[in-house]
Order: C-alpha cells, then sequence, then structure tokens
C-alpha cells in the first residue's frame, strides 16, 4: 500500500523550526487544537529545509512548518495544507516595530522605517538571489534589489533629512524573509546616513530588547497570528508601525505528491 504510505500513515512528527519562534508557538497551539499525535520536533530553518529536500528526493511522507514568502515553493512543488480551525492564520502581514523614544530622537530612521512598505514579490526576489545561491550574501543580495528598484527606494525616503553621526541597532531574526527586509533598510538607513548594527536575536528576546530599548527597531512580528502573543505581551512597550508587506502565509507544508489535504488528514 504505498500510496496510502504516502497518505500520511507513516508520519510521527511535524519538522519545525527554532524554538520560541512565532511559527514554533502557533504550531504547538496547532498540534493541541487538532489532537495530533505527531511531535513537533525543533530545528532551524536551514535544517529544515534540508530534511524536507532529502524526503522530496526519497518521496517519502514529511511535513514541516513553512511559510510565503519562500524561495522553496518556487523549487519544489508543495501544498500548504488546509487548516480550518485557522490556528496557523490565514493572510498575516509583517509588521515594523520600533522603540518608544526613537521618533524624538532619530526622527530620519523613523520615516524611514515608518515607509518602509514592499510586496511579496519583492521579498521573494531578494531571497531567492541568497536562499537559493550560497554564494550570495544577504546584503549583495538587497544591494541588487534596491539597484533594480530604485524608484521604489526613492518613494521611502522622498523628503526625509539625511543624518550624520547617528547610529541604529536594528534585531532581527536568522530566517530568510528577515534576512531580506532587514538587509534592504539597514542598505536604505546607510543612504541616509547612519550607521547600522544588524544584531540576530531569538525572537522572543528580539521583543523584549526592543521594548527596554536596547535594540532601536525590528521587521519580525508576522500578525495578526504569528507574532501574536509577544505583540500582546508588549504592545505597552513598543511602538507598532504596521505592515511592511501584506499577504503573508504561515501553514503546515507537505509535498504535493502526499495524498493528504488537510491538517484533519493527519495521525491523532
Ligand atoms: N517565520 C519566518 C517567522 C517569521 C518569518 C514565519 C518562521 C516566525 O514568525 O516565526
Amino acid at each position: 500500500n504505498s500510496e496510502e504510505d504516502n497518505a500520511a500513515a507513516d508520519i510521527s512528527e511535524i519538522v519545525g523550526i527554532e524554538p520560541g519562534s512565532g511559527t514554533m508557538n502557533i504550531a504547538e497551539e496547532t498540534v493541541e487544537a487538532y489532537n495530533l499525535d505527531l511531535d513537533l520536533l525543533p530545528s532551524t530553518e536551514p535544517a529544515m529545509i534540508t530534511e524536507l529536500q532529502r524526503a522530496i528526493e526519497n518521496e517519502e511522507p514529511i511535513v514541516v512548518t513553512l511559510w510565503q514568502p519562500h524561495w522553496m515553493f518556487s523549487e519544489y512543488d508543495l501544498k500548504f495544507l488546509e487548516d480550518p480551525q485557522g490556528t496557523l492564520g490565514e493572510s498575516e502581514n509583517i509588521h515594523t516595530m520600533v522603540r518608544q523614544g526613537l521618533e524624538d530622537e532619530h526622527p530620519s530612521a523613523y520615516k524611514l522605517l515608518d515607509n518602509f512598505y514592499w510586496e511579496v514579490p519583492d521579498m521573494n526576489e531578494v531571497m531567492a538571489k541568497f536562499g537559493q545561491n550560497e554564494d550570495v550574501e544577504p546584503r549583495e543580495a538587497a544591494e541588487e534589489w534596491i539597484q533594480d528598484n530604485r524608484d521604489k527606494v526613492d518613494a521611502w525616503t522622498e523628503g526625509i533629512e539625511p543624518v550624520e553621526n547617528e547610529t541604529i541597532e536594528l534585531a532581527y531574526v536568522n530566517w530568510d524573509t528577515e534576512l531580506s527586509s532587514t538587509n534592504v533598510v539597514a542598505l536604505v538607513l546607510e543612504e541616509l546616513g547612519y550607521t547600522v548594527e544588524l544584531t540576530p536575536l531569538d525572537m522572543g528576546i528580539a521583543f523584549e530588547s526592543l521594548s527596554v530599548g536596547e535594540v532601536d527597531g525590528m521587521l519580525i512580528a508576522w500578525l495578526p497570528v504569528g507574532a501574536a502573543s509577544y505583540a500582546e505581551q508588549y504592545q505597552d512597550e513598543i511602538v507598532d508601525l504596521g505592515p511592511s508587506l501584506e499577504g503573508a502565509q504561515q501553514g503546515f507544508v507537505v509535498p504535493e505528491y502526499m495524498e493528504i489535504d488537510s491538517i484533519e488528514d493527519l495521525p491523532t
């Protein structure tokens, strides 16, 4: 019954990402809500991708936590499992958040961060450049995208005063989506005259650091669902500037060859 094997009976785990990520928090809630008899394995984005690629090479069943924008969807035939309870969210927006006081202390940086807005294909373009090619650094990919999209960048910076001798520190998490946006924004802040420090942190620590003003801003909060627990916890200590990108999605993802369509088809 090899077709049946691909149907999910063989699955005993969901390959996740970093503990404490928005993704893992909502994945845990989902396993509980659907009463799934599956272990949610902590991992990292690159390790999860490697596992997914290995499973696809062998046409084996696998379930991962994955999201869009992501270049994996252009390399492989993948599908989101339907989520009738909506615990993984539907359309997500990626919010820009800054520390209290930034508007007064670094108004030009604040304005740029507030103006920064792009679309799913833009982020996909940057991600694909470094995600699919180990020889390209995220910063290089962001530089190329900026060169090719000067009109969009100019619209973000229009009317903003350049600065001298000011430093801005952005927190980020080491995911390709956040590496894309954070590097693009860092380069544009540099164009405005800022020295930019990029600090990689776990998601919970990034929220905590921003809430106490240890960092100036971050582009990592997927809402209304993914990062909701952190956003609620820190809402009074953080300034939410709203979406920099709309129409993202998180979910449980499987290769197309698997004969299941819904989270409800997974073992309980
Ligand atoms: N992610 C990638 C992150 C944001 C981008 C979906 C893994 C998360 O919210 O956990």
